[in-house]
């Protein structure tokens, strides 16, 4: 799992990956500060409780474990996390971030860094697009004056929505304007199925199926009124076929980000691509500094956050700390995993399995408790989770367990969110 941190030069991009995933990369208030893509993973809360608190509830009323102790660091938590952490029952997972450099007008046309840029993009399955809510930089990334009405604050964003759509869909375009002579022979000597494996075969790069390329086409069709046939489609037809593949392609969400030197009373809830949630991407960044240096104790997406040991702080600390609780209280929380969570478990549609070794204790041969949680599409088939997990297991697919209700299940059972299973194969 994949996506893409995307908009104009200057808006945050880099801090919101920073902060997302600790990683250290160049943050400054200049356009074009990140030439060369950042890709990091950023560890995201799974929705349900990890399972290991069922196994913990099981354990305890059996007698086998105390209950939990108030000084206990994780909180009850009993997993084993090969990857990512567990504290108090918050499962965290990963997803992937890639940090492209700044998009400018033009840039599908060769400006700034070009196609380049929209390279980087080619493996995201979903894009975050940065926009500043403030207004205080212009289209390129210039520092200006920032808004000083929500209206002027929101016809910025719109104005920078538009241009980033403008720019995806121009790229799209180009793909496949090039091969359109081609792919129009397929057309003619095998239909609609023809036109289907030409844009499936041209949009494999960019990490197309054949289920993304049904749903762009469909979707087409429904509002492509041109009853010519391919061979005489206008440019404007080609760019609506564009437009949907875009949308399929890359569906795209706004961070609303540096909300919070943006103009008060701005309604975020408007009408445009995707959901547009308010970040404040170097707060978050502030925060998990603060948390891994150990000063407070802050959990990514709250509302609040507590001084570990305030004997050890600064006045201007102390400052800055009570400053940054105001604007969580006002704002709710920095946006930052919400968004990620947004795009991960809603637009995505994923949710997180647990594969084990043994169904009993959840465990791996080496007695770690639920090692693995993996970030799988919803509704995914036993036999293609085992795939996941490793190829051999693929192959090798017998039939699996059910952690929960011990039955057993073949390898079209669908699994849904938190389910563990064991899988059973041939060595
Ligand atoms: N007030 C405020 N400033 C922010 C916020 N997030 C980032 N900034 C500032 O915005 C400026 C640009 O941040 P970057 O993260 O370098 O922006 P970028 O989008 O990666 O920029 P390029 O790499 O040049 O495209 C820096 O001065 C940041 O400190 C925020 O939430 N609020
Ligand atoms: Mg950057």
């Amino acid at each position: 799992m994949r996506i893409g941190l995307v908009g104009k030069p200057n808006v945050g991009k880099s801090t919101f990956f920073s902060a997302a995933t600790l990683a250290k990369v160049d943050i400054a208030n200049y356009p074009f500060c990140t030439i060369e893509p950042n890709v990091g993973v950023a560890f995201i809360a799974a929705r349900k409780p990890c399972p290991c608190k069922e196994l913990r509830e099981k354990l305890e009323s059996d007698g086998r474990l105390e209950p939990v102790s108030p000084d206990d660091e994780r909180e009850g938590s009993i997993c084993n996390p090969r990857t990512g952490s567990c504290i108090g029952f918050r499962r965290l997972v990963p997803c992937f971030l890639v940090d492209v450099a700044g998009l400018v007008p033009g840039a599908s046309e060769g400006r700034g860094r070009g196609n380049a840029f929209l390279s980087d993009l080619a493996n995201c399955d979903a894009l975050i697009q940065v926009v500043d809510a403030s207004a205080s930089t212009d289209i390129e990334g210039n520092p200006q004056d920032p808004a000083k009405t929500p209206e002027a604050a929101k016809a910025s964003m719109s104005e920078e929505i538009s241009f980033l759509s403008d720019e995806l869909d121009a790229w799209i375009c180009g793909i496949l304007n090039d091969g359109w002579v081609r792919g129009v022979r397929r057309v003619q000597a095998e239909g609609e199925k023809g036109m289907i494996s030409f844009l499936h075969d041209r949009f494999t790069g960019l990490g197309s199926s054949f289920q993304s390329i049904n749903l762009a086409f469909d979707s087409f069709k429904k509002i492509n009124q041109e009853t010519s046939p391919p061979w005489d489609w206008t440019p404007s037809t080609l760019k609506s076929l564009a437009i949907e593949i875009r949308k399929s392609l890359f569906p795209i969400h706004i961070a609303a980000n540096k909300a919070d030197i943006a103009p008060k009373d701005i309604d975020y809830n408007f009408q445009t691509n995707g959901r547009v949630i308010p970040c404040m991407a170097d707060m978050e960044l502030a925060l998990r500094r603060a948390e891994s240096a150990g000063l407070i104790h802050y959990i990514s997406g709250q509302q609040t956050f507590e001084v570990s040991n305030s004997e050890n702080l600064s006045e201007a600390q102390i400052g800055a700390l009570k400053h940054m609780q105001e604007r969580l209280t006002q704002n709710n929380n920095t946006g930052v995993s919400t968004i990620i969570d947004t795009v991960l478990f809603e637009e995505l549609d994923h949710i997180v399995v647990y594969p084990v070794q043994d169904e009993n204790q959840w465990t791996d041969s080496e007695g770690k408790v639920l090692p693995d949680a993996f970030v799988v599409p919803n509704n995914i088939q036993a036999k293609n989770l085992a795939y996941k997990v490793h190829s051999d297991l693929g192959d090798g697919f017998i039939r699996g367990t059910d952690g929960r209700s011990r039955r057993t299940v073949g390898s079209e059972h669908e699994l849904v969110d938190g389910d563990v299973l064991k899988i059973h194969a041939k060595n």
